[in-house]
């Protein structure tokens, strides 16, 4: 479709391809370009507000928590919770799974979400952003259950992120092909960017937090020294839907590995590994723990962290040979 169409004709059009869908997933879609837009407002002008300041409580992770953090939650939940779409919501700031109340007009998706991804960054003026993952609840009974979501990433039916930076930018994939949106915010309105977006084989980029050097497992070690030998060239900036989003435009590897200090790798499974990994399948990427494919991993709980090396394809690739055979 043309440069300019706005995502909800692009949305409905997808849905004219699927003769019997339903429009619920379309309804959704735009659901969350409208949390996306109140978020963008807020972030956009958090200096000059008190969001920026900490909350004072932290997270389950044991994370400092912005005001800005529990906003961009809350919003999320007060908006989608009301649309007949979802019977559950899951959010890297809650500790327990979010049952869409009785009283409110229920459906049959789970949304999982990480309202505001890299939110330390924001008073730096760095892009942050949302990432969310969309599945069909599995169980019939009146509520969801934990095992709707403890869900392999495969399972998926919808994966994207927004991030929020010079413009705010919404990136999804049903599976079938990854599509990016920009925000006219004189308009209020996201207009189709780039149809179909495929990362490139090979990047020459990578990304990774080298000051854990000291922390990593020699495999880790072996491959970045590859890298830079290779003349590729570093690019980090500590917020994971910005350096996804740039390698997946342009080409490159973002590696946040298991480490001495993080054994499990840092980022969440279900908020940031699956979904990232959903899109970046669909655009023609890779996406492992450097050893298991993400979309693979069945969950053990809400909050499990993996180690993550994502991006382009023939860099992953690369990385998986060098890690599984030196680990
Ligand atoms: P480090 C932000 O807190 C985040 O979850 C991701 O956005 C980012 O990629 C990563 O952590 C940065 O972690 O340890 O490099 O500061």
């Amino acid at each position: 479709m043309k440069k300019g169409t706005t995502l909800t004709r692009f949305v409905m059009a997808q849905q004219r391809m699927h003769p019997g869908s339903t429009g619920d997933f379309t309804g959704l879609l735009t659901d969350i370009a409208t949390v996306a837009k109140i978020i963008a407002r807020e972030v956009n002008r958090a200096g000059l507000t008190d969001l920026l300041d900490y909350q004072g409580a932290k997270n389950i992770h044991g994370e400092q928590v912005r005001k800005l953090d529990v906003f961009a939650n809350e919003t999320f939940i007060s908006i989608l919770s009301d649309t007949g779409h979802l019977i559950g919501m899951a959010s890297e700031e809650m500790p327990d799974v979010y049952h869409v109340p009785e009283s409110c007009a229920r459906g049959n998706y789970i949304f999982m979400m990480d309202p505001l991804d890299g939110s330390s960054n924001a008073d730096a003026n760095i892009s942050i952003g949302s990432i969310f993952s969309i599945y069909k609840r599995k169980s019939k009974g009146p509520t969801a259950i934990l095992s709707d979501f403890l869900r392999q990433g495969l399972e998926q039916v919808c994966a994207g992120y927004v991030i929020y930076g010079q413009t705010t930018i919404l990136v999804y994939s049903t599976g079938n092909g990854v599509h990016g949106f920009s925000l006219d915010p004189s308009i209020g309105e996201f207009l189709l960017l780039h149809e179909n977006i495929r990362i490139p084989e090979k990047g020459n980029i990578y990304s990774i937090n080298e000051s854990n050097a000291p922390t990593w497992n020699e495999s880790v070690r072996h491959y970045i020294d590859r890298a830079k030998k290779e003349g590729m060239t570093a690019r980090y900036t500590g917020s994971l839907v910005s350096d996804f989003h740039r390698n997946l435009v342009k080409g490159g590897i973002f590696l946040y590995p298991a480490d001495k200090k993080n054994q499990r790798g840092k980022l969440r499974l279900l908020y940031e590994a699956s979904p990232l990994a959903f899109i970046v399948h669909a655009a023609g990427g890779m996406a492992t723990t450097g050893e298991q494919m993400i979309l693979e991993i069945w969950p053990e709980s809400l909050h499990q962290r993996v180690p993550l090396v994502i991006g382009s394809p023939n860099d992953v690739r690369t990385a998986m040979l060098i890690i599984a055979h030196r680990t």
